[in-house]
């Protein structure tokens, strides 16, 4: 079906620009997909596209790996949906087991949800009920950071703090959250590579929340490791390490929210494990099993766990969960996506290529209106001044600049945001580079 043919209406597009999408087939040039193939995509138009986000963060391993949807096939054969409350499979044992085996030393249980967005409702409702089990009951508060993403629930855009996916949903908002200041600072940090030396010191902001709630009424601290939806803002030397002593010091949970970052993107399991800080709880989705069928989770520490393990044992312990929990089909790309992370040596290949692309972006410095540019293993961003009086647009024109010259970015206000697949070559992301600094020069 030709793009002419569609009715264009009635689907309501996620996080876009709908009317600049559908009112003029222009802006639809190179932006409708027919098929997927390792780090490419080709469109309708039988353009050939560089997939440089990974989908969204999410396919690591590239698209339509055998392995995988092998897997998934075979699960088919077998098994589609099998009940999720009272019952289980052996698979989603074993794939709980094995992510554990993974995650830092003492976050031994996992939660099994759909999306990042499940995943955080998960992690934080596990923190208000354990401390509530515990005999903490007033440990109810939230404490988020400036510039955080954490998906779309109430919960997560509470955490959350980017003003657009706060403002319009002001009123359904928790109760009790307070936020950190972000660590992004332009005039101390603008170009560093990888950690930037400037913002320990912005981890000690949460001693002035303490100050100010007592440490008595906080459940958790929620952060990203790595923030990725604001633009791969890369946390100071030693920042994490600092929370996490806080967290300690003060009896708050803390949670990695790992949606982007586990499983690959760090060159490690989790960033945890490349922060060397272990947190009380960690969410993941995305990557634990490439994009292919939709699942996210929630890894608890033990003493999390053996907290709810009370009371009479026919007894439900914990009053959460999700029809599609465990779902077969996820699981079982999931194990695959797991073998194959073993099979082909995928942190190895992050821990090369990691390199490179702080190399290949790096070299943008000097391109008109480039005003900053960040990294941190597999994950860069090119950050942009931008035009008189129209925040966005500038990214925009250097996104479908970037689509004429055959790599799909992503953009989010001015900022083009790099996740390249695993799978990538070094050439390859070279040649994504060049791409970005032409299409830069092009849109002006
Ligand atoms: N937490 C984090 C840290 C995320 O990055 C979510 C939660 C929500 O996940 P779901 O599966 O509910 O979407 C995310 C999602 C981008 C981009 O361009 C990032 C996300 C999603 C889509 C685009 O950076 N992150």
């Amino acid at each position: 079906m030709s793009d002419t043919e569609l009715n264009l209406q009635p689907y309501w597009m996620p996080f876009s620009h709908n009317r600049y999408y559908k009112h003029d087939a222009e802006h639809r040039v190179h932006r409708m997909l027919a098929r997927a193939e390792g780090s490419y995509y080709w469109t309708t138009e039988g353009h050939k596209l560089y997939d440089a986000l990974s989908g969204l963060w999410c396919c690591g391993l590239g698209h339509r790996h055998p392995k995988l949807v092998e897997a998934v096939k075979q699960q088919l054969d077998v098994l589609d949906y099998g009940t999720a409350f009272q019952m289980a499979t052996p698979q989603v044992f074993r794939l709980a087991e094995r992510i554990a085996a993974q995650a830092p030393a003492g976050l031994e249980h996992v939660f099994f949800c759909n999306s990042g967005s499940e995943a955080v409702d998960t992690a934080l409702k596990t923190a208000l009920a354990y401390h509530r089990v515990r005999g903490e009951a007033q440990r109810t508060r939230f404490i988020g950071r400036e510039k955080g993403y954490h998906g779309v629930g109430f919960g997560g855009i509470s955490v959350g703090g980017m003003v657009a996916n706060r403002k319009m949903f002001a009123a359904g908002m928790l109760p009790g959250v307070d936020h950190l200041p972000h660590t992004h600072n332009l005039q101390q940090m603008a170009f560093s590579r990888g950690e930037p030396d400037y913002g320990t010191h912005l981890a000690d902001e949460l001693e002035r929340l303490v100050a100010l709630h007592d440490a008595s009424t906080i459940a958790a601290v929620i952060v990203e490791p790595m923030q990725g939806s604001a633009g791969v803002i890369v946390p100071p030397k030693g920042y994490l390490k600092r929370l996490r002593e806080l967290c300690s010091k003060h009896g708050i949970l803390l949670i990695f929210d790992e949606v982007i970052t586990a499983f690959g993107r760090m060159g490690k399991p989790f960033a945890a494990q490349y922060w060397d800080v272990t947190p009380d709880l960690i969410t993941f989705a995305k990557g634990v099993n490439n994009g292919l069928v939709p699942m996210g989770g929630v890894i608890a520490s033990k003493s999390i766990y053996d907290a709810f393990m009370t009371g009479p044992e026919h007894m439900v312990e914990f009053f959460h969960g999700y029809t599609y929990s465990g779902h077969a089909l996820a699981v079982a790309a999931a194990h695959a996506t797991l073998d194959v992370h073993g099979e082909e040596g995928t942190y190895a290949q992050v821990n090369a290529l990691s390199p490179v692309l702080e190399e290949v972006v790096h070299s943008l410095k000097g391109e008109a209106n480039v005003i900053d540019i960040r990294n941190c293993q597999l994950a860069a961003a090119v950050e942009f001044a931008p035009i008189d009086g129209k925040p966005g647009l500038r990214a925009i024109r250097v996104f479908e600049e970037a689509l004429k010259r055959g790599v799909l970015f992503r953009f989010t206000g001015d900022i083009i945001a790099m996740g390249p697949t695993f799978v990538s070559s070094p050439d390859e992301l070279s040649n994504m580079a060049e791409v970005l600094r032409a299409s830069i020069r092009a849109a002006g």
